[in-house]
């Protein structure tokens, strides 16, 4: 075998040892056996000694680029173990003394927020908080409201019915109907984020799933002022400061009169802005005096007892409340969202 091809087989025999192994110590082996004082680079060097001067500088270049080049090999090797071992997890060295990560601070949804300052103004009136099924029967649900037969609201593309002819509350109004079974005047109720579902597509205002405040107040010589006065209350109370109400006529079958409630937003303090699309007021839900039939159909006496209730959209007023744009956010669990309140 002449030399140039001996220093090729060097070359390759070299690189096959290197894929073959995987430690430090085995690269130290190869090191001493390429390159060290007994290695075969060095036995290559000896035999320049039996060459002619000009063959000695051809074949001295070759030895020594075949000496650069299997050293750069060793050392890309070397880096190649060094890196595999470190990444390795039995290999990853935990440091004790690092700081750790924040636990970021849950907070309330708005939703729970609006909920837990209406149960404390309405617990501050004296008012018994309660709650009921999402699973109403229609008698609850319509009949004992007084909402006939052919109202709108009963319609398959209104409510969801159950196979069993059962609903999913179109509204918290059965639970006035419901208290008023149990409970004898005089009565002073509220139920706060009562869950309600109506087939209504989904916009920035709308959702098939929303919640409702009720109140019911039932006793002698109760008039429109007292429910007057109860909403301002809670307005006083949600927004901080005195809100004037507006009630403009309105039918439900189950109150008589009946009203649209309305609020002067509490932004612009009436001149009109964004948020009250430049009326002044913001509508919040329906109101007015229970209805006599109703008050019979729980057996109480309308002659002796009127009352007064009202049902609003809770996400409607924490949206005013906190600015939110669309009722959709409520119910998207979007951290960004959420972190602002
Ligand atoms: C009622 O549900 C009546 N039960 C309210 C009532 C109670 C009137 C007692 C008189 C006496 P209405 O359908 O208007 O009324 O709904 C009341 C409020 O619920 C609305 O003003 C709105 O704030 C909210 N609401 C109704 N439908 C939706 C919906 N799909 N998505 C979000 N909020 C809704």
């Amino acid at each position: 075998m002449d030399l140039d091809e001996r220093i090729n087989q060097v070359l390759s025999q070299c690189e096959q040892t290197l894929k073959s192994i995987s430690s430090h110590q085995d690269l130290e082996d190869i090191k001493v056996q390429f390159l060290g004082r007994k290695g075969l680079i060095r036995d290559l060097f000896s035999q320049l000694s039996q060459l002619s001067d000009s063959e000695k500088k051809h074949y001295g270049e070759s030895i020594n680029k075949l000496k650069m080049e299997i050293e750069s090999k060793i050392s890309q090797k070397g880096e190649s173990i060094q890196s595999k071992i470190q990444t390795s997890p039995e290999n990853q060295v935990f440091d004790y003394s690092l700081p750790g990560f924040p636990y970021s601070i849950g907070k309330k949804h708005p939703f729970t927020l609006i909920c837990e300052e209406l149960y404390q103004i309405f617990r501050s009136m004296n008012f018994m908080v309660v709650e009921d099924r999402e699973i109403e029967d229609e008698y609850h649900n319509f009949d004992a409201l007084n909402i006939p037969k052919w109202h709108p609201s009963r319609k398959l593309n209104d409510t969801f019915f159950l196979t069993d002819g059962s609903v999913l509350r179109t509204h918290t109004s059965p639970v006035e109907i419901r208290t008023m079974e149990k409970i004898s005047p005089p009565i002073r109720m509220v139920t706060i984020g009562g869950r309600c579902y109506r087939r209504d597509a989904s916009d920035a205002t709308h959702s098939a799933v929303f919640h409702q405040i009720e109140g019911l107040v039932v006793d002698e010589n109760i008039n429109f002022c007292h429910l007057s006065e109860i909403l301002s209350e809670m307005m006083r109370g949600v927004f901080g400061k005195p809100v004037e109400i507006r009630f403009v006529p309105s039918y439900f079958p189950f109150v008589e009169p009946g009203a649209e409630t309305l609020i002067s937003c509490p932004f612009c303090k009436g001149d009109g802005c964004s948020v009250c699309k430049n009326s002044g007021w913001i509508e919040l839900g329906g109101s007015g005096m229970t209805h006599p039939q109703v008050l019979r159909n729980v057996n109480i006496d309308p002659t002796k007892y009127q009352g007064f209730a009202f049902g609003w959209g809770v996400e409607r007023l924490a949206m005013i409340k906190y600015g939110i744009d669309d009722i959709r956010l409520f119910f998207e669990n979007n951290l960004s969202f959420l972190e602002q309140f």
